[in-house]
This record gives C-alpha cells, structure tokens and sequence, in this order.
C-alpha cells in the first residue's frame, strides 16, 4: 500500500501565516496516521515562486524575483519542522528538475492537440493570479478575495483547450463522487464544470519570470499550470524517503497518482477542473482524492497575508509547542467548514482539554502507578466495562481518516479522553489504595487505566507527536505502528508488572 499526500505550494510573495500552517498541519497528519497503518508514505510540500504575485511583490521591494523567492521559500521551508511536519520534501518551482517536467508535460498536452493561440481579454486580479470572469467580480471591478481593483488584460496567449474536458470531466464526476470532498466543494466545482467550460490562457505574453515555453521564448507558462505540475514533477527527482525500500526515480511510479490533494476553497477550481483536465490531456492517471477545507477567519475575514489579519503561528508554537497549535486548528474549526480562530480561544482549549483532559489524566495516571505500586503496571486482566468503548478504535479512526474527516477523527478519540476521565473518579483508585482487601480491584484499575493511555496516545500521535511521543516514551511502548492501539493487544508477559517511567507536565498551564 501507498499513501502520497500533499499541500498547495506557498506563494513565495510573503511570510508564511497561520492559513498556510493550517493545511500543512492537516496534510502532516494524513502522512503520520497512514505510516502507523505500516504504509509506504509520502509527503509533499513546498513553494510557488513564478508569475505575478511573486514578481509584483519583488518590484515593491526593489529586489529581484529569484531573490525575493530564496528568502521566503526559506521561511516555508523552516516552518515545516516547526509545525512537527514530517514532509518526505519540499519542492521550489525554481527547482530546474521542475521546470523541465513541466516544459516537457506541457509540450506533450500540445502534440496531443489541445492547445491553440489565441487573444485572451478579461478582468484579471494579479495577487491569485487568475482570470475572473465577469460574474465572479465585486463591485467596482474588485477582487472577492484580495479586494484590490482588477486590471483589465489583453494579451496574445497559447491557450489550453480545457473547453474539450466538459464532457470527460462530468464523466469522471459521475463516476467518481468522492473525487472532490467535502459534498459541497464537489457540487460547487460540478456546477462549474457544467456552466459551460471555457478554453484558458496556457501561456503568459507579458512576463518574464516564469517557466520558458520551449516551442515560444517569448512566452512562460501561466503560473497555476506552471504550479499544478510540482505534484508529479517532485516524485521525478526527491530522494526516497527515509528508510524506504524505494530507490530515487522509483517514486512516480509508487506514488503517482496522488491519494489525497488537500487544498483550501479558493484555489477549488485550478484543483478540481483544470487540474484533472490537464492530467487527462496529458495521458497521466488523476489523483484519488481532492480534500477542499474551509477558510480560517479571523474578525470574519479570510486570514491573508495581503490583508494584513494575521496570526503568526512561529509565535503561537514559542509560548504553546507545536502539539497546541495542531489541536486547536484542528479541534476548533471543522475541518471542510469555515471556522473563526482567537487567541481566547486557543487558551481556553489549551487549558481545558490539553492540560486538564489529557495532561492531567496521563501525569496522575502515572503517578498513582507510582505511588501504590512502585512503578509497576500489574500484569492482571483489563476491566471489561472499558473494553465497549476501547475496542476497535483504530479501525474507525482509519475509516474517518480514509475521508480526510480529521475533526471527526480527533472527538473519537476524545470522547475517550473524557471517559476515562470518569473512569478515574468512579473508581476513585485513591480509595481502593486505603483497602488491602481492594488490591486486585486497584490492580485492574492501573492496568487498565495504563492500557488505555496506550490507545489513546497512539491513536493522538499524528495528531500530537511531540508529547505522544513522551507519553509512549514513559509508557515504555516503543513502537509506533497503530497495531499497539488494539485494546487486545497483548504485552509481553510480566507477571511481576511491567516498569514504567515518570513524566513531567506535558502541557504546563504557566506556558
Ligand atoms: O494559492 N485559511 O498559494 P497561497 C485556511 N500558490 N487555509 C489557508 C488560509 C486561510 N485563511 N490562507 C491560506 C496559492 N491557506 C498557490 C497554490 S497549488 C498548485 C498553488 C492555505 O500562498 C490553503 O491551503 O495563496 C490555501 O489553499 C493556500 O494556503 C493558498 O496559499
């Protein structure tokens, strides 16, 4: 089995934000619980550096594209580890491996037959770097997204015949209903496709910063084409993975196409029509999933960089850690819907469910292991009255994930979180400690309550790999695989009890 998941590629024309994070965090935890199912996994990521936005943002700064691009691919690129993503790469489409995948797919779409010149004329809004047709436009010929006034542009182009796709699109459309998710993002780009599809601009006359058209130097390639491509064009040339079978220039062929293209709603359209059309008009196999989250809002508006509403998630992750920010991202705000974040709220969460639901659990779990039995789990059988809501927890994980449903995933497992919250009061094991005639009771109690930080540590590690990881750490459970996460699982006998170590706080409430 293979699992390849990816994120857009960044714009490289600012900083990274709290929205770029967000699907970054969301892509990382598809590749981590994919390599727990024991998966081949890989995992892109990387930056968008040609076309307007990049150039425009270099001119304002008087500095050279390819210079504005080092230093902010850079950003992107430190982030990542920042975030606990496990990415297997990261593209740049300066990358000149890229480009030459692109001149070269390109090239094939046109011996194919579909593409033609011709004069495009249009409203075009530089910062998405798309042509918006005439119902798509605010008031005052303004962008919905960006808000800035649109330029009208004439320009002599190549044009890609995406209007020869409406037929095999709706095709691919009906036969494939989980093609693009959630239901609304797929009736969205449905309705798109059947509007009536028009031929688009291909090439670019009037820029230089680009990827050159080998059969026209006069032209580069339209940035989305140009960027769409880094999908395929990565698993050319990245390494294999760390300790993959896989040698270097084998990875097309194990990964591609892609399972899950995880993306935000306003760049739907280059993912679920042109993308899949240009993939066909290239003789190229379309990916399994488009996932199409919402927008994180901040004082109701789209967070962006050119809007200046911005959190910086660098700074969130110096005073919470990583694991904070990929819980409340992925806690708060439904994953597929829209969802406003705040700092209160990102506190509160904090407070409530990470320090007191699951970090106060593990370290008084623990420490009651320690105190009535010197730091040994008793090796007895587990309390049944647990087993009903324990058992099968990875298979329904997985299901959940299987539909990239991560908010879903993540109440699973909390609502376990909480339950065996209650289970230590009912049992209360405190008062079993003051009763000799107790002690096998308070035997099960550990054990159980020991074997169930297990399932949901390993459960919770895509999603909080830093302090899953101590947790298992101090559980002494070394291995990762989701196999561990079978509430039957079985230690290795110990009839004198297992060890297991200490740990500190794993979400200190003075952070
Ligand atoms: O569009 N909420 O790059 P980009 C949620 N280079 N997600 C957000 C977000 C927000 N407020 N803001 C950004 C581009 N994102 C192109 C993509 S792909 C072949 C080329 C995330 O820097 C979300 O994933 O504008 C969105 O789709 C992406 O960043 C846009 O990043």
């Amino acid at each position: 089995m293979s699992f390849y998941v990816t994120t857009p590629i960044y714009y490289v024309n600012a900083a990274p934000h709290l929205g770029h994070a967000y699907t970054t965090i969301a892509a990382d935890i598809l590749a981590r619980h994919h390599r727990q199912r024991g998966e081949d996994v890989f995992f892109l990521t990387g930056t968008d550096e040609h076309g307007e936005p990049v150039a425009d943002a270099a001119r304002a700064k008087g500095v050279e594209p390819q210079a504005l691009a080092d230093l902010n691919s850079e950003r992107f690129r430190a982030l990542a580890p920042v975030l606990g993503a496990s990415n297997d790469f990261f593209i740049r489409t300066t990358d000149p491996q890229h480009m030459a995948v692109v001149q070269d797919v390109l090239s094939r779409v046109r011996d194919n037959g579909f593409v033609h010149k011709g004069t495009y004329e249009g409203w075009y809004c530089p910062r998405c770097a798309d042509f918006k047709a005439e119902n798509e436009i605010d008031e005052g010929n303004r962008c919905p997204i960006h808000h800035i006034e649109l330029t009208r542009e004439q320009e002599e182009n190549y044009f890609f015949q995406l209007s020869a796709f409406q037929e095999p699109l709706e095709t691919l459309y009906a036969q494939r209903p989980d093609f693009v998710s959630p239901r609304t993002r797929y009736n969205e780009a449905l309705s798109f496709i059947r509007s009536g599809l028009h031929d688009v601009p291909l090439t670019r006359h009037k820029l230089t910063w680009g990827v050159p058209v080998p059969w026209d130097p006069e032209h580069v390639f339209y940035v989305w084409f140009d960027a769409l491509l880094n999908y395929y064009s990565a698993l050319s040339y990245a390494p294999a993975p760390a300790g993959s079978p896989l040698a270097q220039g084998e990875l097309t062929e194990a990964f591609w196409p892609a399972s899950f293209h995880l993306i935000a709603k306003d760049i739907l359209r280059f993912h679920a029509v042109f993308w899949p059309a240009l993939l066909m008009a290239a003789d190229l196999p379309l990916p399994q999933h488009i996932f199409i989250h919402g927008y994180l809002l901040m004082d109701g508006e789209k967070m962006s960089k050119s809007l200046g509403n911005v959190l910086d998630p660098f700074a969130v992750i110096d005073r919470f850690g990583s694991d904070a920010l990929r819980f409340y991202l992925m806690r708060d705000v439904q994953f597929g819907q829209d969802g406003s974040v705040s700092t209160a709220a990102f506190e509160q969460r904090y407070e409530s469910e990470l320090a007191n639901d699951l970090g106060n659990l593990a370290s008084r779990t623990i420490a009651m292991v320690h105190r009535y039995r010197a730091g040994l789990v008793p090796d007895v059988p587990l309390d049944p009255h647990l087993a009903a809501d324990f058992r099968r927890l990875p298979q329904q994980l997985s299901e959940l994930l299987d539909r990239a449903e991560l908010t879903l995933g993540l109440e699973l497992i909390w609502e376990r979180v909480r339950r065996l919250n209650r289970y230590v009061e009912e049992r209360a094991p405190w008062v079993l400690a003051k009763d000799e005639q107790r002690a096998a009771e308070l035997d099960q109690v550990l054990a159980s309550l020991i074997a169930a930080l297990r399932v949901l540590a390993l459960l919770l590690h895509p999603y909080l790999p830093a302090s899953t990881h101590l947790l298992l750490s101090a559980l002494r459970h070394d291995d990762r695989s989701l196999a561990g996460a079978e509430w039957e699982w079985e230690p290795e006998p110990a009839p004198a009890g297992r060890a297991i170590g200490e740990i500190d706080s794993l979400f200190p409430k003075s952070a």
